[in-house]
């Protein structure tokens, strides 16, 4: 396959040239792509060096598939000249997730929606992400009516202009503000812009890419997301109310057998997901599941998972490698 990373100078697109690599990725050739800025800057891969190239010259290379990572502007006005010219695109950006025309794929929830006619296919949020892959199974059995999320988000999500910010902080140096606030010793209850209804734009998408994954409108979602001084990925306090009951020993079994899900969770060992414990793993990962004791049929539960991996790279290159397997590029 020959794979453009567009991006790849950026947070998410590092991250997805060391996926690539790990997985053993058949890459037959691999483009680097940013902007104009890093045109000619060498990148590695595998141990070789690769020249960063410009969007148009990607274009007229005609990779097999696009890894994007460069931001919704860069995808809304790129990803269809790719297409075009009949490269399959795998955006990361927010730009076409709710698009009606495009698929929002989770590969172990949906990708079997994919055809070969889906030239540009969105990958979701980071949060959505790791929320939805624990729900989907809990859906199928027990039907979920309600979900309230509270997110603790890492910086990383924001890029490398909020990582150097917390560094800056913690050394006492003054720098760009890659937010409003100071982070370091902070929690920052926005994560994006807001939109006219109050909430942020992350708060909704946690609750529209939600319905979408797991194609049920009737699923009801409300979401605050928070912004944290952590580095190694996003943690999410889910309660989500189920039209079934269930028994909290059979909801840790399915999650048990639930591809891309580790259950950690024994109060006896003090076994439960963390950020510090989760970055640099493709997993997701859930504990202090328990029974909302106020409320009928509702369950509590900690849902971690590295931001940059699952939540955007590793997702990515799944939808990548399933699209292989199917013989859809
Ligand atoms: P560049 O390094 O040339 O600016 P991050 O989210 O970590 O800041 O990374 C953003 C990525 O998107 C970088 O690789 C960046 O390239 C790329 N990018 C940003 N704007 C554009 C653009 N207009 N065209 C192509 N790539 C872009
Ligand atoms: C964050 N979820 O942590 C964001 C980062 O819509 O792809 C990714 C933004 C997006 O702030």
């Amino acid at each position: 396959m020959r794979i453009a990373v567009v991006g790849a100078t950026g947070m998410v697109g590092e991250v997805m040239l060391k996926v690539l690599a790990e997985r053993n990725f058949p890459v037959t050739e691999l483009i680097p792509v940013a902007s104009e800025r890093s045109v000619g800057k060498e990148i590695e891969y595998k141990g070789k060096k690769y020249k960063v190239v410009g969007m148009q010259t990607a274009v007229d290379m005609k990779a097999d598939i696009a890894l994007f990572s460069a931001g919704g502007d860069t995808s809304l006005e790129w990803a269809p000249k790719f297409a075009a010219a009949g490269t399959t695109v795998i955006d990361n950006s927010s730009a076409w997730r709710m698009d009606p025309t495009k698929k929002l794929i989770v590969p172990e929830i949906n990708a079997s929606e994919l055809t070969a006619a889906d030239k540009i296919i969105a990958n979701p949020n980071c949060s959505t992400i790791q929320m939805v892959l624990v729900l989907a199974p809990l859906h199928r059995k027990y039907n979920i009516k309600r979900v309230i999320v509270s997110t603790y988000q890492s910086i990383t999500g924001t890029g490398v202009k909020a990582v150097q910010q917390l560094e800056n902080e913690y050394a006492g140096v003054q720098g760009e503000m890659a937010y409003k606030y100071p982070i370091h010793r902070n929690a920052i209850p926005q994560c994006d812009s807001f939109e006219d209804n109050g909430y942020t734009k992350e708060e909704m998408k946690l609750v529209r890419e939600t319905k979408k994954i797991l194609s049920d409108n009737s699923i009801a979602v409300t979401a605050t997301a928070v912004r944290v001084p952590i580095v190694g990925g996003h943690s999410e306090a889910v309660n989500v109310e189920f039209t079934n009951d269930f028994d909290i020993s059979e909801v840790q079994n399915i999650l048990h057998h639930t591809d891309g899900v580790v259950v950690q969770d024994n109060n006896d060992t003090y076994t439960y997901p963390m950020p510090m414990y989760a970055q640099g793993k493709d997993d997701v990962f859930v504990g202090r599941i328990r029974r909302d004791e106020s409320q009928e049929n509702t369950l509590n539960m900690w849902i971690v998972a590295d931001n940059l991996r699952k939540g955007a790279a590793t997702n990515t290159i799944q939808i990548a490698e399933y699209l292989i397997a199917a013989k859809l590029v």
